[in-house]
C-alpha cells in the first residue's frame, strides 16, 4: 500500500477487494486501509422483506411505544456483552437464536450464511466458524441491532480480552478482533448521523482518558486524527478492525438504523476464526 494513498475504505466485489489487497485483515489491522466494504453482499429487496417480517412478528418495535417506553436498542440475537456475567443464561440465550435463525430467513437468502461466507472467501486459508466453548456450545452466530432516534455508540474500542477481559470465554484466545456489520435499514441521513464513524485510532493508553470523558471526537480533531464515516445502502457488508476506535453517530429521524453484526476473533497462527455478537 503506498502511503500517499488516502485513508478510504476498499470497496466493491469480494474478488476486487482482493485484488487491491491481498490481506485485507492485515491491512486494517495495520491501520493502512479503514476497512472494506462488500457491496450488494446480500439483495437488499430481501433486507426490506425482513424488516417487515421482524415487525410482523414481534421482533422488531418501536421501544418508547412498548414495556417500559424506554429508548434502548432493539436486538434480535444474542449479546454476550449482556450475558457476560452469567455463562449458562448466554449458552441458553445463544441456543435460543440458534433456533430462531434456523426459519427465521425461510423464502429468503439467509443473511448470516452470506456474513460467514464472505468472510470466508476474504480469508481462504482459515477455518471460519461460530464461536463455540470447549464443550461444543455455541454463542451467538451474529444479531439484529436496531437504533431508534437517539441511540448509537460513542467512541470505543470491542476486544473481549484487551477491553472486557472475559478470559472466562474461549474467543478471548485470539490475539485479534474484527466486526462485520451488514445494512439492513438506513435511518434517515443527516450529515455526520446515523452511519458508522472509525478513527485511524488502534487503541492505545494515551486515548483512555478522551474515551472516558467522552471526548474523543474533539480529541481527534485537536490532534489530526483521520476519520471516515462508512456509507452503506442495505446489503452491504463492512469489516473493520474494532480494537481501532469507532463510533455510530446517534440516530435522528423517524425511521430506525437496522444491521447485522457480528464480531471476529483471529490470531495469525491460528487455523480456526471464531464468529460471535
Ligand atoms: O453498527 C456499526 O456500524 C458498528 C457498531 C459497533 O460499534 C460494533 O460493531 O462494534
Ligand atoms: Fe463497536
Amino acid at each position: 500500500m503506498s502511503q500517499t494513498t488516502a485513508w478510504s475504505p476498499v470497496e466493491g466485489t469480494i474478488d476486487e477487494i482482493l485484488e487491491q489487497v491481498s490481506d485485507p485483515l492485515e491491512a486494517m489491522r495495520n491501520s493502512e486501509i479503514p476497512c472494506v466494504i462488500i457491496r450488494n453482499a446480500f439483495p437488499s429487496a430481501h433486507c426490506e422483506a425482513l424488516m417487515e417480517r421482524f415487525y410482523e412478528r414481534g421482533h422488531l418495535y418501536d421501544p418508547r411505544e412498548v414495556g417500559e417506553r424506554t429508548l434502548h436498542r432493539v436486538d434480535i440475537g444474542t449479546s454476550l456483552g449482556k450475558h457476560a456475567n452469567d455463562p449458562e443464561a448466554f449458552y441458553a440465550h445463544s441456543q435460543g437464536t440458534h433456533e430462531l435463525f434456523n426459519t427465521l430467513f425461510e423464502g429468503y437468502e439467509d443473511p448470516v450464511a452470506t456474513l460467514y461466507e464472505s468472510l470466508q472467501r476474504l480469508i481462504p486459508e482459515k477455518q471460519v466458524m461460530v464461536a463455540r466453548d470447549p464443550d461444543g456450545r455455541l454463542y451467538g452466530p451474529s444479531i439484529f441491532r436496531t437504533y431508534h432516534y437517539g441511540a448509537g455508540h460513542t467512541p470505543h474500542y470491542d476486544s473481549v480480552s484487551k477491553r472486557s477481559k472475559r478470559y472466562n470465554f474461549s474467543v478471548s484466545r485470539f490475539r485479534h478482533q474484527y466486526a462485520a456489520v451488514m445494512c439492513f435499514q438506513n435511518s434517515e441521513q443527516r450529515g455526520d448521523t446515523g452511519e458508522g464513524v472509525l478513527y485511524r485510532a488502534p487503541m492505545c493508553p494515551d486515548f483512555e482518558k478522551p474515551l472516558t470523558e467522552k471526548r474523543f471526537r474533539e480529541y481527534a480533531e485537536e490532534t489530526g486524527i483521520e476519520r471516515v464515516q462508512v456509507h452503506l445502502e442495505p446489503g452491504d457488508l463492512y469489516f473493520f478492525y474494532s480494537e481501532t476506535i469507532h463510533e455510530v453517530p446517534f440516530i435522528e429521524g423517524k425511521k430506525p438504523r437496522c444491521v447485522l453484526a457480528s464480531f471476529i476473533g483471529y490470531s495469525e497462527d491460528d487455523p480456526e476464526v471464531y464468529l460471535w455478537s
